[in-house]
């Protein structure tokens, strides 16, 4: 496994301070994830947040689930927190009086979409209402100050939380800047945004966190300065890791999920 990023030594090292917990829309202790990989669910589709869609769960890291809307492509997967308020179980819909919608990109012809519902739906392994734990408390105001340190998931590569700080503050919004990543990674969010964490949060939700990268920022404070020789292999060792994605466990995983959501017809 990954060694475990020393937050106490970079703290100090960077004399900089973590954003307190309160700043944060996260539950103080992770809730448990109950998912597992093939169980279906309903989703808001990411590219079309409007439509309810049935989505498969491809795999499970610490609380956060990753999925692929069915009738979709393999290559728009994204990742949710367990307790995110985009997830439903199955059904969820319909009782409300609403219907499911195929995913943005559905690959058949729309016409067949009721067919391919049921087909997708039948025999399935729908996820139990346990596995959807609630919205933690959204914090009355943007608490977080400029420079304070975060874990972040790095949304062009969503699967990663890396250690990050906030860059900016502008009335409901924060920057989040990547440490070590020369702003290549840098975007706007809300302060209520489910993809900024607490420092401690990946070692106390069982997730990995992604140590500051090695490209330093001319006269930044924040560089995360020149990794030693350890530290730069064990970068590029996890860099490589996350670019092959992740454990055997979940290439295979991965694989049945693929072989299900194309074999459905
Ligand atoms: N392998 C990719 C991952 C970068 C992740 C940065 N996260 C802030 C790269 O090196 O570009």
């Amino acid at each position: 496994g990954n060694p475990i990023f020393d937050w106490d030594s970079y703290l100090k090292e960077t004399s900089s301070t973590a954003a307190p917990a309160y700043c944060f829309k996260q539950h103080e202790e992770s809730p448990e994830n109950e998912f597992k990989p093939g169980m279906k669910l309903e989703a808001v589709d990411p590219r079309n947040i409007t439509s309810m869609c049935i989505a498969t769960v491809i795999g499970v890291v610490g609380p956060r689930i990753r999925l692929r809307l069915d009738g979709g492509d393999n290559k728009n997967d994204f990742w949710r927190l367990v307790d995110s308020s985009e997830l439903k179980p199955v059904g969820y819909t319909e009782k409300k009086g609403g219907m499911l919608q195929p995913p943005l990109g559905f690959r058949m012809n729309g016409s067949l979409f009721p067919m391919f519902l049921v087909k997708t739906l039948n025999g399935a392994f729908y996820s139990p209402d346990t596995a959807f734990k609630s919205e933690p408390d959204t914090p009355t105001d943007n608490l977080f100050k400029v420079g304070q340190k975060i874990e972040a998931v790095d949304k062009k590569n969503p699967h990663l939380i890396c250690v990050a700080t906030i860059g900016d503050v502008n009335k409901n919004n924060i920057f989040v800047t990547f440490d070590g990543w020369r702003g290549a990674f840098d975007y706007w969010c809300s302060y209520d945004s489910r993809d900024i964490f607490p420092v401690g949060w990946c070692v106390k939700s069982g997730h990995p966190l992604q140590p500051p990268g090695h490209k330093a920022v001319p006269g930044s404070r924040y560089s995360g300065g020149r990794p030693n020789g350890a530290q730069a292999s064990t970068n590029l060792k996890q860099n490589l890791n996350d670019s092959l994605n992740l454990t055997p466990d979940s290439a295979s995983d991965l694989e049945t999920g693929i072989q299900e959501s194309c074999s459905v017809f």
